[in-house]
């Protein structure tokens, strides 16, 4: 029986490769895919949490996400043949003429550490890029991220190719260091987040909605 207890730990030092052979050696030992997954997300919850109240910052939340996404890429195939279907779809992106991705990257990572199967376009993204991946993948949850503030009436763009659709439940959600709540409310965004923790959190409640 392998050590979930451990790999959580592991994913919280961000000790990838304790965290990749304990996830080989538990699958080896039988576990259930989910649940090792799920060892993962407490790991990375716990991850977000300590990042939102300034325990750790930056440099450490990517190494954890990384150590996750390298124990993921060991787990997939096993949770693929189980039938395994991530919480939803997410689109993300830096608005067009933005190149910071930064935090976009953090955010992506996050998701991904949440069960989010996340299709990441990159930075410099016009509008219709976005409104074709939507379509392309059945995407439910929208990501955009902008750091200058020459950048953010790109994200209103964003959001007008995409009302004009008439998607079904798809939902926005913005952030960047010069994005507000305010500026959600004004360009009609379906939610803000000020960092990547509180963007697991409100891509959650967005979706249980
Ligand atoms: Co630029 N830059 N930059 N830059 N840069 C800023 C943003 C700036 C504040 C620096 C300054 O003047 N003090 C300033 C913007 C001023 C403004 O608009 N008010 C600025 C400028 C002016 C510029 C250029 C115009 C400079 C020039 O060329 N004259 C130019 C623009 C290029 C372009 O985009 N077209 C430029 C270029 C660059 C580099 C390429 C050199 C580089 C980016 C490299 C890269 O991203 N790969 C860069 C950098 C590194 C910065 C600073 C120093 C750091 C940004 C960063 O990565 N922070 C930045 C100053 C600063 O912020 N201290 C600055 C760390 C990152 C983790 O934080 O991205 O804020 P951040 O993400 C946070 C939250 O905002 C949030 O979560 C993250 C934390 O968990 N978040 C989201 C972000 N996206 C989210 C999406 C969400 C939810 C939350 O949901 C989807």
């Amino acid at each position: 029986m392998a050590n979930l207890n451990a790999l959580t730990e592991f994913i919280k030092s961000g000790n990838r490769s304790k965290a990749t052979k304990l996830t080989q050696e538990a699958l080896d030992a039988g576990e259930v895919p989910q649940g090792i997954l799920d060892a993962m997300v407490v790991g990375m919850d716990v991850v977000g949490e300590r990042f939102k109240c300034n325990e750790i910052f930056v440099p450490e939340m990517l190494i954890a996400a990384r150590a996750m996404k390298e124990a993921m890429a060991i787990l997939e195939p096993a949770l693929v043949k189980t039938g395994y279907k991530p919480i939803a779809t997410a689109v993300i992106g830096t608005v067009q003429g933005d190149l910071h991705d930064i935090g976009k990257n953090l955010v992506s990572m996050m998701w991904k550490g949440a069960s989010f199967n996340v299709v990441d376009l990159g930075v410099n993204v016009p509008a219709e890029k976005f409104v074709a991946a939507i379509k392309e993948h059945n995407a439910t949850l929208v990501g955009l991220s902008a750091l200058l503030t020459t950048t953010m009436p790109a994200m209103q763009t964003v959001m007008d190719a995409i009302r004009a659709e008439d998607f079904v439940g798809v939902k926005v959600l913005i952030g960047g260091a010069p994005i507000t709540q305010n500026y959600a409310d004004q360009i009609g965004a379906d939610a803000f987040a000020a960092d990547a923790a509180s963007a697991v959190d409100a891509a959650r409640k967005l979706l249980a909605n």
